[in-house]
């Protein structure tokens, strides 16, 4: 079950929304914008809180807290209600565009009329936008980029909503007894960033597919049915993503696991490999091409095994080079979760984290890492009020819980802010302090390729900095990756011993499973890091490690699975 705090959230940043359409005051929508992030990232399920508990949350205050009572009572909260009649739901979704903010919304859908991205690119291209008082040509030429942002992800969703969704499903399924195994498949499988549709496979005898299908199209997320067939169904789920179900013989299994977990591209290669021995490979299975006579079905293994290669790793398999490069024998053996040794990138309630210092540790020691990084905000972002005495006394505190956590060293460290010109936080001597620095762009995102390359490279020249934090800087249908030389930045992430980090965050995903591939080449060492803000996200890292394994990493080009003692040599960066 999920837990009721992600319904809340949601709730909660649509009230906000639309408060900050209707509403004067900026501090409203900013209070409620809080109290959602907090709820969502809260260790415990607020399902059934009175005021009192919610009330413990930070950022839930007295005005809040009863509506969220409301909602958890009712299903409904009657503020929301109230302005979602005022607000057409179009309206709402104006302001996810990039660039297009509250504002901006309310006043193209009051001069324009305008209520869906649709029509809102269409009053752009026919000049409507550009003239509306208070808008221009830049404005229009900006929102014009939004809208392109936005429609490459398309219909797509995040990885992190996917894999929730079909692990629901898949616990419903497999409550049936008719149902002997299932999976998921597809790019879900794959763990590509963004996933257009949930394939998910049952094994059952042929008698019993129709009951399956029957209980997979009644389910209680299935907004609509869009097809109903004996072997196939697809639904629409309540959060807007299709799901298609294949009912197959558990004699097929593996055929058609490996068939519908693609990519096509990759099917098409390990086709042409079967057509080459004078085989046929379909989702039915391995067979004689003359004869017709099946050779093997039941498992991958087995599939792959006759076609001479060894099993390809569902990540791998983008026809990026791994069906040539495993007939030479030559597969790389991909980093896995369980090689995760420890997080280099996390965050506390001392500056934008939710969770207090020692709840994070609790929640990592029961993970079961080695070694743990605190990397709070440094004082050049100003909104976190970070100073050198919070920095010492936080390590003062950290240094104390040491013993508390005897499996788990702690290192102290801080995620600082490259400048414009590549400088940090602070000199060499405060920086000496730190077992570890993490270095990240969080400002100034539009200086020119030429600039931002320098301003990278200068950080990470920097002895102190050990790893650049989301190297692109990219939100995932929110903000586009800052451009800038990266073949160049890969060089010297390798000449100056700097690992480039893995962003586990499911919007982030940063650096991109193609330019891990290509960072690979030349030698770069990768972190794998949450940037954990709350509890809940420490369990991130499976994204980061999917990212990882889809650009081909060992455990090797990995610092974090490394020995404490093989890290704290790469820490000291030739110093
Ligand atoms: P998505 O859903 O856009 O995120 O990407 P996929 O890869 O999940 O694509 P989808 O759902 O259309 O199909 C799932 C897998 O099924 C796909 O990776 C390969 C296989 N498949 C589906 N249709 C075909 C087809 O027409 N030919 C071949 N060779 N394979 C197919
Ligand atoms: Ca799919
Ligand atoms: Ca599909
Ligand atoms: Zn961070």
């Amino acid at each position: 079950m999920p837990r009721a705090n992600e319904t809340v959230e949601a709730t909660l940043n649509e009230y906000r929304d639309l408060l900050a359409i209707t509403s004067p005051d900026p501090h409203k929508a900013r209070a409620y914008e809080k109290a959602a992030r907090s709820i969502g990232g809260w260790h415990e399920d607020v399902a059934g809180a009175s005021v009192e508990q919610l009330l413990e949350i930070p950022n839930v205050g007295k005005s809040i807290a009863p509506k969220v009572v409301e909602f958890l009572q009712t299903g409904s909260m009657s503020v929301l209600e109230e302005l979602r009649a005022q607000i057409p739901p179009g309206v709402r979704q104006l302001m996810s565009i990039p660039n297009v903010g509250p504002k901006k919304a309310l006043a193209l859908y009051q001069e324009l009329h305008v209520s869906s991205v649709e029509e809102l690119a269409e009053a752009v291209e026919d000049g409507r936008v550009a003239s509306l008082k208070g808008f221009g040509e830049k404005t229009a030429e900006n929102i014009t980029q939004g809208i392109t942002t936005m429609q490459q992800s398309g219909d797509r969703v995040q990885i992190g909503v996917a894999l929730e969704l079909a692990e629901e499903l898949l616990g419903e399924l497999r409550a049936m007894p008719e149902v002997l195994r299932s999976d998921y498949a597809g790019s879900l499988r794959r763990m590509r960033e963004t996933i257009g549709d949930i394939d998910l496979l049952v094994a059952a005898d042929e008698a019993n597919a129709p009951a399956i299908m029957d209980a997979f199209c009644s389910l209680g997320h299935c907004e609509r049915v869009i097809a109903h067939g004996e072997t196939k169904s697809s639904i629409r789920t309540t959060r807007g993503l299709q799901v298609d179900l294949r009912v197959i013989p558990p004699s097929c299994w593996g055929a058609a696991l490996q068939y519908f977990t693609g990519s096509k591209a990759h099917n098409v290669k390990t086709r042409e490999l079967a057509v080459r021995q004078k085989l046929k490979l379909s989702e039915y299975g391995l067979f004689d091409a003359q004869t017709d006579e099946l050779i093997v079905a039941e498992t991958e293994e087995e599939v792959y095994e006759r076609l001479g290669l060894p099993w390809i790793p569902p990540t791998m398999r983008e026809d990026r080079g791994e069906v040539e490069a495993a007939r030479k024998g030559e597969l790389p053996t991909v980093v896995q979760l369980d090689d995760i040794r420890g997080d280099l990138h996390t965050h506390t309630d001392l500056t934008d984290g939710l969770a207090p210092l020692e709840r994070m540790l609790e929640t990592a020691a029961g993970i079961g890492h080695a070694y743990y990084a605190v990397t709070d905000h440094a004082p050049n972002l100003y909104m976190q009020r970070m100073t050198d005495e919070k920095m010492l006394a936080q390590r003062v505190q950290l240094r104390a819980l040491q013993e508390r956590f005897p499996k788990m060293t702690l290192l102290h460290g801080t995620e600082l802010n490259i400048d414009p010109d590549g400088g940090v936080d602070w000199p060499a001597e405060f920086l000496e302090g730190f077992d570890v620095c993490v270095a990240s762009v969080h400002s100034h995102f539009h200086q020119t390729p030429e600039e931002m390359t320098r301003r990278i490279v200068a950080a990470m020249e920097n002895p102190h900095v050990h790893v650049i934090g989301h190297p692109t800087a990219r939100i995932i249908g929110h903000r586009p990756p800052i451009d800038y030389d990266l073949e160049e930045v890969f060089r010297a992430a390798a000449r100056t011993g700097t690992a480039l980090e893995i962003n586990s965050f499911p919007d982030r995903l940063d650096l991109r499973d193609e330019h891990v591939l290509w960072a690979r080449r030349h030698g770069v060492k990768f972190a794998i890091d949450t940037d954990s803000h709350s509890t809940v996200h420490l369990g991130f890292q499976r994204f980061g490690v999917g990212t990882a394994q889809r650009g081909w990493l060992t455990a090797d080009d990995v610092i974090n699975t490394w020995s404490l003692a093989k890290l704290r040599k790469f820490l000291r960066k030739g110093r």
